[in-house]
């Protein structure tokens, strides 16, 4: 199978089930390495590519379930213009890096801890990597750790691992239940998320893409669009899905195509919305954990992932579908997604 483009990627993505059981193993019970309790004050979120874009959704989940003051930022930004930055006392920061020898990232932690005394955090799925050597404390995910430059099962792995730490400083014995439960309905669904992923590409010859998510979905829909420019090498833009009526839809026309990440709360708005882009003359491929309030009119595909497992605790099941529809675009392109274009597995500087 690794013989074949895209084949180690594939391999990666496919894993997903049984890697997301190993680190719950890992990380049930005494296993979870940090204190249950958040530290006081701001928390602040730092990655880089695909690690921004899970620092955005985490930060979000954090808020949710928490209720602490969370962002997220570009470690660049840190470094940049860190004037800009109001850094209290209190603030405790997460460097977030697959690798964790990202130059900015490492730097902007190190910075955090060294420079400004603040309490660190790191978030890998290297333990001993450069980024823990300016961390107080480590959640690493090695069971996730890849030989493929883009991003898929470290994501989903991270962002599970992570949220477990919001669900147990808000005491959500519920949400961390319910993550028990996700190889086995990752798995119950897969057959058809291959089939959804092959069908997208082959049903609507995707052009000019555009993926839309809110709250804790829109850092996701950045790693969906991330995808398609990682393996298929073609442009693709993230909105919060209704801001897409406030100017960007000038441009919507019957070459678009929309990956919709859709919540459970906000169906109606953003059923609306899918309507009206498609009336546009935009193709619309739904992903969501139930097909409640969508038909023909809003939608040209529903992938239904099930609401067995609460939305908070069901974010991860969202990305494997989309990172299968990347590398099945990117094969029908004649990409190989295991050699992507002008990238490598790590920035350094
Ligand atoms: C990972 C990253 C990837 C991206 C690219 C460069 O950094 O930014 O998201 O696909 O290949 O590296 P990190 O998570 O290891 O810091």
């Amino acid at each position: 199978m690794t013989d074949q483009p895209g084949g180690i990627t594939r391999q990666e993505i496919t894993s997903q089930p049984e890697v997301w059981a190993e680190v719950l193993r890992s990380l049930s019970g005494s296993g979870f390495p940090l204190q249950p309790e958040l530290p006081t004050g701001q928390g602040l979120f730092i990655g880089a590519g695909t690690s921004l874009y899970l620092a955005r959704s985490l930060a979000h989940i954090f808020r949710a379930v928490t209720g602490a003051p969370l962002s997220a930022v570009p470690p660049s930004d840190l470094l940049v213009c860190p004037q800009d930055y109001n850094l209290p006392e209190q603030l405790w920061a997460v460097g977030i890096s697959r690798s964790g020898t990202t130059t900015e990232t490492v730097k902007a932690l190190a910075a955090m801890k060294n420079d400004f005394g603040r309490k660190t955090f790191a978030l890998t799925c290297h333990e001993g990597c450069e980024m823990t050597e300016h961390a107080d404390h480590v959640l690493a995910t090695p069971q996730a750790a890849e030989k493929s430059v883009v991003m898929t099962r470290s994501f989903t792995s991270m962002l599970l691992a992570m949220s477990r730490w919001a669900f147990l400083a808000s005491g959500r014995d519920d949400l961390l239940e319910a993550q028990e439960r996700l190889p086995e309905a990752l798995s119950s669904v897969w057959l058809q998320l291959v089939k959804d992923a092959q069908s997208a590409v082959e049903r609507f010859s995707p052009k000019q893409i555009v993926t839309f998510g809110q709250g804790s979905y829109y850092g996701l829909a950045c790693e969906v669009a991330l995808k398609v420019k990682e393996m298929a090498i073609q442009p693709s833009e993230p909105f919060h899905s209704l801001e897409y009526r406030h100017g960007p839809k000038s441009i919507a026309n019957e070459n678009t195509f929309v990956v919709a990440l859709l919540s459970d709360g906000g169906r109606n708005y953003e059923a609306d919305l899918l309507r009206d882009v498609k009336a546009l003359g935009a193709k619309v491929w739904a992903i969501a954990g139930s097909d409640e309030g969508l038909d023909a009119e809003q939608a040209d595909l529903i992938t239904v992932l099930g609401k067995e497992i609460p939305e908070l605790a069901r974010l991860p099941m969202v990305l494997p579908v989309a990172q299968l529809f990347g590398l099945e675009y990117a094969l029908s392109r004649g990409e190989d997604p295991d050699s992507p274009k002008n990238l490598t597995q790590v920035v350094t500087l």
